[in-house]
């Protein structure tokens, strides 16, 4: 049984320019993704035999966005004792607030790693960071990419200190 597999879940198509974000950094690193639209109100049977199956079937962490009344995270947490990582999806007359308050605000006993609206990126690194923990490749390719984003971020400094003369 292949392991160490993200699951990539969103409530609807429409979230899906976001979330394709966490499938390409996990693609990145090598990190096999499972991908798939499933709603938490329009689904749910779908919803709760993902949830429940995703651990045997070698799930390491299941990434979830959705907008709106956006319970998608909290139910699939509630079906799995795997790392859940919420993405407030944008869009609607609140632009995202109104799916981060619903992520975020989990009450005590079945928590989801909330990320900020439209945080895919940061969800897939996430889960990547939970993998990294027995995965020394994953390790490794995430510390390259962090030394990457130090370097681009010195050269700025050092591209800002030259225009201002200052060295
Ligand atoms: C949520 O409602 C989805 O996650 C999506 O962000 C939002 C709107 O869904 P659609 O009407 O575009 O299918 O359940």
């Amino acid at each position: 049984m292949q392991k160490n597999i993200v699951g990539v879940v969103m409530g609807s198509d429409s979230d899906w320019e976001v979330m394709r974000k966490a499938v390409d950094i996990l693609t990145e690193f090598n990190i096999a993704t499972e991908v798939r639209i499933i709603s938490a109100h329009r689904t749910p049977h779908e919803a709760a035999t993902y949830a429940s199956s995703a651990q045997e079937r070698g799930l390491a962490a299941i990434v979830a966005g959705a907008g709106r009344a956006a319970h998608l995270p909290g139910v699939l947490a509630s079906y799995t004792l795997l790392p859940v990582i919420g993405v407030p999806i944008s869009g609607g007359p609140l632009s995202g607030t109104d799916a981060l308050y619903a992520m975020v605000q989990m009450p005590p006993g079945v928590p989801v790693a909330t990320m900020a609206i439209d945080g895919a990126l940061n969800a897939g690194l996430f889960a990547a960071s939970i993998i990294a923990g027995t995965d020394p490749a994953v390790a490794n390719a995430l510390n390259a990419y962090r030394d990457n984003m130090a370097a681009k971020v010195r050269q700025k400094d050092a591209l800002l200190q030259q225009q201002l003369g200052r060295c």
